[in-house]
């Protein structure tokens, strides 16, 4: 049973709204999908998904493709499909730094070997605790009342009571009256947290963080820049409003000189920053070993990406932060063949095989961004789960 080839396509699918960030604006999301087919007839499906090309972090879609096209697809050709540790051991070994693309393979391996062994990705993770994940929205349209009018209307459809508002990019007096004036028209019907995506120096965290906390805010997100877990520690230890690191935790490694310097007070932990699923599950373990609590996070994956995170924060004992797993809510497509179950503010964990879903090969073909090159026509060929 051994792999037979990788496949990759890009595809654009446009946001239902900008999507406003202090470190870009979205107006579509590019994932790369990657199918591995594999000797017994098997397939495996995995995502590699970032944030506005190269300005969030290191890696692209662009070289996200190039590099499981040009190094990891040769590597892993013709060699056992049925051993994901092996293979991602290897990965590791002869591949430096791309976590996404780690992820995405470890996802594509996962969802195959789920299926050739009958059970959900979440029981080759460690098992299940949970069948349905709280899940947060994220207001980043950049205006007050069309952030209220969204919030109302995800409350009374009850699909999110807990929202992130993406700050950082306006003056600090600015942002605390916009996040100010949406807490006041939630109240206590709704959780509301900012992220600040490394935006602010430490001098003004140090002065933001007890303006959000009489706002009502419950909780800041990578306020500054990553490579600072000295400041991180300091505001921490502040104690004025719980403190969550996201960026600063790229797997394992980041997490435990975290945990051990007191610089968090709560791990974001997204499967493709982390280098993959196990990576992200030993990160979690460390921050859980710490007191540090646990955040489900999303790099807005469309639906694979988010369903394999979803696999894995099932496994995870304290998820007190719930996650943050709308990304496919965010497109005007739905790539998968049945849309993910999103009731009362929270994601059903699908039960089927490996990941549980399949793609909807017409909506892949229609966003695939080199839908005129025949030479990889075969990824809608996909068809399982
Ligand atoms: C981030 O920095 O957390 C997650 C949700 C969202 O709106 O943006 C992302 C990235
Ligand atoms: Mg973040």
């Amino acid at each position: 049973m051994t792999i037979e080839a990788i496949e990759t396509a890009i595809l654009d699918v446009p946001t239902i709204r900008p999507h406003v960030l202090s470190v870009a604006t979205m107006q579509s999301q590019s994932m790369v999908l990657v199918r591995l087919l594999c000797s017994d007839g098997v397939e495996g499906i995995g995502e590699g998904t970032t944030i506005g090309g190269l300005s969030y972090g290191a890696e692209s879609p662009e070289s996200i493709k190039l590099t499981i096209d040009h190094y990891v697809a040769p590597l892993l050709t013709g060699v056992d499909a049925t051993r994901p540790a092996v293979l991602m051991a290897r990965l590791r070994k002869q591949v430096a730094a791309n976590h996404f693309v780690k992820c995405a393979i470890e996802t594509a391996l996962l969802d195959a070997q789920g299926k050739r062994l009958g059970v959900p990705v979440s029981e080759l993770s460690g098992g299940r605790v949970r069948d349905r994940l709280p899940v947060l929205w994220t207001l980043a349209s950049g205006d007050t009342g069309r952030d209220i009018e969204e919030a109302e209307a995800m409350l009374a459809a009850r699909r999110h009571n807990a929202f992130k508002l993406k700050i950082g990019k306006r003056a600090l007096d600015a942002d605390v009256a916009h996040v100010a004036a949406i807490k006041r028209a939630l109240g206590d019907r709704a959780s509301v947290r900012v992220d600040v995506n490394q935006a602010w120096s430490e001098v003004t965290a140090k002065r933001a963080l007890p303006m959000l906390a009489d706002a009502g805010v419950d909780l800041v997100e990578q306020p500054i820049r990553a490579s600072s877990l000295a400041g991180m520690a300091r505001l921490t230890a502040m104690g004025s409003l719980a403190v969550m690191a996201d960026e600063a935790l790229y797997g394992p490694e980041t997490g435990f000189a975290y945990a051990a310097g007191g610089a968090a007070d709560v791990f974001a932990i997204k499967i493709a920053q982390a280098g993959g699923l196990s990576a992200a599950k030993a990160l979690a373990s460390i921050g859980e070993a710490a007191g540090v609590s646990l955040y489900g996070g999303t790099m807005l994956e469309g639906g694979v990406g988010t369903v394999a995170s979803a696999q894995l924060f099932s496994t995870f004992g304290d998820l007190a932060f719930g996650t943050e797993l709308f990304g496919p809510l965010l497109l005007t497509e739905e790539i998968l063949a049945q849309p993910l179950d999103y009731a009362d503010f929270s994601l059903g964990v699908p039960t089927g095989p490996g990941l549980g879903v399949a793609l909807n090969m017409d909506a892949v073909a229609a966003f695939r961004r080199d839908r005129s090159v025949p030479t990889i026509v075969a990824l809608p060929r996909q068809a399982n789960g």
